[in-house]
């Protein structure tokens, strides 16, 4: 695009600010890089996740083909710690957070009436730093090799060279330096992804919300993306404050985390989990509102207690942040620590029961319908489940004690994140599908996924309970012949092949599905207001705002409100409040673009991106001893970075009209 070339979608020059032209492409390939659509950024967000998905899943896999066997020479001791240091960090940092940030980048605006987020840009720069973050920790593995700390990263082990024997000769330091610096300043650049989300997400509640949506009218999974906002907002400052610590510690000699100078290795353990418990729930709840929105519609029943569903995911938010320590029963906090973080953890499993049988409830009774986005819902439900209560069983010190740190612990938070958020995103993924694409996925190969991906998750994580109540440790990279564990371990790692199987056929299930006839507005029958669209949405995602009158309002535009909710009517302009004169999908999207509706959308930019690129090559400077080498990286990364920002204060957030 030269500067001059007539835009076709405004039919006006572009103008040059500064250094050059802003973009106006809102369609074709480049146009993804300067996009400030939430659902393309959404989308975004989504496929990224999935390649990380499959890198952190060959992690997985090497892993276990380390450990099918005793004394397995697949990996080098060094190897392993890097390699499942980055299997954690992956599945945590760069599949489930981004996916959670997918469903709700493109589903809140739409579930709440809004034409976008609060702050398209900062939404755009969230992406983009997300994206620098990840390839900046992979690309430790082209210099002195990844992060091997564990995703803990303890002190003083962090420090600690690959050398096995702990041997500090000066390269050893070096090495581990790099690598760990890799960690913290990874996953600092990734945190201010995370932050710029949530400051994003907060203002997009509070102030886009369609008129006549009061809180307690938005979907479940808007709140529980609420929760989780409020959750990042305070928890990513945390982790960030540990992560400058370390690299101070680790690259400047600091003081924080070593006894000799001081410090104190326990408060990193205590600031890491002070981010690291409530992160859980980051991971979780996204999931939750996902399954609250998939359970009625497949039950043709109302969210059952929606209210308690609502509060018991404030209260889990609250109490989330008061049970940190039982990471740490075994660090020594003493008796009287032991105790409250062991009742409190005890207390958190109330609201989550809460929500448990609620989702139950509405369940019940129900005319359910099996398809592949329920039976994701309903294995969410029976597997965290599972997770939730061996979960409580860490809450009782003695247990815990025997369990800390075996593979007892290892099968019980892939229960949860596995089991529960994985399971409750791919549902999401198989019911939103056909609204982000336009068309529905294959419902057989998609019970295919689900069965064969349950099968292959219960074959690789039960039996871990049993190998770790054995006293099978975690993070070992090898076990001697003669433990009593060569059986189950052999079943875990073929349980992980099955479980690579059944990705594979969802890859499939997404290429054969190219061709599925349009699915429509509504193919579910849904009951909330994204279902209102068309299929993808326009660029502006809806032609009217829709005016809400109900919890489920696209339920009551398509149904009469009868006494008897067995047997709703079908009416022709449903029993809302509002007009609708098309009947209930009338006159909310003609087919025109905003310009010809006069609606004004952001414009594109390309600061977002340039911003983010300035966050990795500063990041590289601490890597040099040299200070003017160090200086220079800083220097340019910070120009690029704050340029970017000086470029983008001074450009407006859409064009004038002409
Ligand atoms: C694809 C199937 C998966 C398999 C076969 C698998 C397997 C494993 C194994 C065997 C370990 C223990 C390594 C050790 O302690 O030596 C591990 C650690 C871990 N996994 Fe997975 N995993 C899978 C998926 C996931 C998912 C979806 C998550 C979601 C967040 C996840 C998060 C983690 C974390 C946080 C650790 C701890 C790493 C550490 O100790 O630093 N994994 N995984
Ligand atoms: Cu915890």
């Amino acid at each position: 695009m030269t500067a001059i070339a007539e835009n076709p979608s405004t039919g006006t020059l572009p103008r040059r600010r500064g250094i050059f032209p802003r973009p106006t492409k809102t369609t074709g390939a480049l146009s993804w890089l300067t996009t400030v659509d939430h659902k393309k950024i959404g989308i975004m967000y989504g496929i990224g996740a999935l390649i990380f998905f499959v890198v952190g899943g060959l992690e997985a896999l090497l892993i276990r083909a380390q450990l099918a066997t005793p004394n397995g020479e697949v990996l080098s001791a060094d190897l392993y710690n890097q390699v499942f240091t980055m299997h954690g960090l992956t599945m945590i940092f760069f599949v489930v957070m981004p996916l959670g940030a997918a469903f709700i980048n493109y589903l809140l605006p739409l579930q709440l009436g809004a034409r976008d987020v609060a702050f398209p840009r900062i939404n755009a720069v969230s992406l983009w730093i997300w994206v620098v973050a990840g390839l900046f920790v992979y690309s430790s593995f082209f210099f002195e090799g990844a992060p091997n700390g564990s995703w803990v990263s303890y002190f003083p082990q962090a420090l600690v060279g690959p050398d096995p024997a702990g041997n500090l000769a000066s390269d050893a330091v070096a090495i581990q330096q790099s690598r760990m610096l890799f960690y913290s300043m990874g996953l600092q650049i990734a945190g201010v992804a995370s932050l710029a989300s949530a400051v994003n997400f907060v203002t997009t509640v509070l102030n886009m919300r369609a008129p006549g949506m009061t809180l307690m009218r938005m979907p479940v999974f808007s709140w529980m993306s609420f929760v989780t906002a409020f959750l990042l907002l305070f928890a990513m400052p945390v982790i960030g404050i540990a992560l400058w610590q370390m690299m101070f510690q680790i690259r400047f000699a600091g003081p924080f985390f070593d006894p000799l100078n001081g410090g104190d290795p326990v408060l990193w353990e205590h600031m890491f989990w002070l981010f690291g418990h409530p992160e859980v729930y980051i991971m979780i709840l996204p999931a939750f509102g996902i399954v609250s929105e998939i359970l009625p519609v497949f039950s043709r029943k109302p969210l059952f207690g929606y209210s308690a569903i609502v509060f018991s995911g404030i209260a889990i938010g609250f109490l989330g942040w008061g049970v940190w320590a039982h990471h740490m029963f075994t660090a020594g906090l003493g008796p009287v620590a032991d105790s409250a973080f062991g009742i409190a953890t005890m207390l958190i499993a109330v609201p989550t029961g809460i929500k448990i049988f609620n989702w139950l409830g509405t369940m019940w009774g129900g005319q359910i319908r099996f398809t592949t986005p329920m039976l994701f819902a309903i294995g969410l439900v029976s597997m965290f489940t599972i997770g939730g209560l061996s979960g409580v069983t860490h809450s009782l010190v003695p247990h815990d004690t025997q369990q800390h740190d075996t593979y007892y612990v290892v099968a019980h938070f892939h229960y949860v994140l596995f089991g529960g958020a994985l399971f409750g995103l791919f549902g999401g993924i198989y019911f939103w599908f056909p609204k982000a694409f336009g068309r529905l996925l294959n419902e057989r190969i998609g019970k295919l996924h689900f069965w064969s991906m349950l099968i292959g998750f219960n074959l690789t994580f039960a039996p871990m309970h049993l190998l770790g109540l054995n006293g099978m440790p975690r993070r070992y990279y090898t076990y001697a012949d003669g433990m009593g564990w060569n059986f189950w371990n052999a079943v875990v790692s073929i349980g992980s092949l099955v479980i690579a199987l059944s990705f594979a056929i969802f890859v499939i299930n997404i290429i054969v599905s190219r061709n599925n006839p349009p699915a429509g507005a509504d193919p579910w029958d849904a009951r909330s207001v994204e279902w209102l669209t068309s299929s993808p949405p326009p660029v502006h995602n809806f032609d009217d705002i829709p005016v809400i009158s109900d919890n489920d309002e696209l339920w009551y535009r398509k149904y009469a409100s009868t006494s008897d909710e067995d047997a709703p009517v079908r009416v022709a302009a449903g029993g809302s409040d509002d007009e609708n004169p098309g009947g209930p999908y009338g006159d909310r999207v003609s087919g025109k673009t905003a310009k010809e509706l006069g609606i004004h959308m952001p414009d594109p930019s390309w600061f977002p991106l340039l911003l983010s690129l300035g966050l990795p090559i500063a990041a590289y400077g601490v890597f040099f001893e040299d200070r003017i080498t160090m200086t220079a990286f800083f220097a340019v990364g910070g120009i690029l970075t704050f340029g970017s920002m000086l470029g983008w204060a001074l450009e407006p957030s859409a064009e004038e009209d002409h």
